[in-house]
């Protein structure tokens, strides 16, 4: 019997782990979700998943949901998803992004709680805009927005903790994930929903600066397998790993892409870049790939599978 907690769950990469983890019958999970980005539609349907419609910055209701059920495996990945979101709303972001997650690490050192494992989702965004490319773990980071700031403040407590207590946490960079059951409702969510959403119900589609701006889109098949992969690999302590596919895609050409497997022109108009945007981006993946169980889908590949989910 494993227990995972993950916070987050019915949300886009949450909802996701859960349906892989619950293919080993002896997974138990509990899902925390406030259902900002979220919804139930995405919580598998099953009687091994536990829904708790509940925010993780109610500090003392964690804490007791921790103390009380002894999870084995703690996923944190509940957050304000958006550096566009993060950047109007910094209060907001630094409560669910740093210390909501501060509050859980601290519970666990407090109050001694024996667990396996605990995983961390910070963010590519750390890297700003320093011109060195492909991002490596080990580079200087340079983080620019608030939500920068919280996922690296929130990366450092919890290697921090790893070192100082002897608890075996680690964190990962998520590049730009994509796939199905990614949310496009939001204008701060992930710009491949907004894409696809705008294709396939002849929406119109904004540019935030000329196109040429470039991403590691990964698939959240392969984040998946890298986070399951990252749980349960021992030796993946106390450390950060870049969560991609390794390959630099400008968003002018993930379009001309999506344009042709879903047969429509896209209704495109063009507005000033967003405040706190980075231009670039990219991952060097070798720290993950030497640990044996990271997958990377094709673009292509994965692009055709989550146009064929809507
Ligand atoms: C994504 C993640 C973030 C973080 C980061 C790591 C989301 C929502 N955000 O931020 O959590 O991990 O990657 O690098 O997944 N854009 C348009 N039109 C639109 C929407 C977006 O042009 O309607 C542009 C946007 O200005 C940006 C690019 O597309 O240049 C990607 O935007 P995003 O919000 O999907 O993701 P990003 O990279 O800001």
């Amino acid at each position: 019997m494993a227990k995972y907690l993950i916070t987050g769950g019915a949300g886009f990469i949450g909802s996701n782990l859960a349906d892989s983890l619950l293919k080993d019958d002896k997974t138990t999970i509990t899902i925390v979700d406030d259902l900002s980005m979220g919804s139930v539609a995405n919580i598998p349907d099953s009687s091994r998943v536990t829904f708790i419609e509940h925010s993780i910055t109610d500090h003392e209701f964690m804490s007791s949901l921790l103390i009380e059920k002894r999870y084995d495996y703690i996923v944190l990945l509940a957050a304000i998803a958006s550096v566009a979101d993060s950047v109007d709303r910094p209060f907001e972001t630094h409560q669910v992004n740093q210390e909501a997650n501060l509050n859980i690490i601290e519970t666990l050192r407090r109050e001694k709680l024996p667990f396996k494992k605990l995983f961390f989702s910070s963010s590519a965004a750390v890297y700003g805009q320093l011109p060195e490319m492909p991002k490596r773990e080990d580079q200087a980071v340079q983080p620019l927005t608030q939500y920068a700031v919280d996922k690296y403040a929130t990366e450092r407590a919890i290697i921090n903790y790893g070192r100082l207590y002897n608890m075996p946490m680690v964190c990962a960079r998520f590049f730009n994930v994509y796939g199905p059951k990614q949310n496009p409702a939001s204008p701060y969510s992930g710009v491949l929903s907004i894409l696809l959403d705008a294709l396939v119900n002849d929406k119109p589609f904004t540019f935030f600066g000329d196109g040429s701006q470039t991403r590691d889109f990964v698939f959240v098949g392969d984040v998946v397998n890298a986070i399951s992969g990252l749980l349960h690999t021992p030796m993946a302590v106390n450390d950060v790993y870049n969560i991609a596919n390794g390959k630099q895609t400008s968003l002018m050409a993930v379009a001309k892409q999506l344009e042709q497997l879903t047969g429509k022109p896209l209704k495109a108009s063009f507005k000033p870049e967003r405040s706190g945007d980075i231009h670039d981006s990219f991952a060097d993946a070798s720290k993950i790939n030497a640990l044996g169980f990271m997958t990377h889908t094709p673009l292509e590949k994965g692009l055709a599978q989550y146009v064929a989910s809507v």
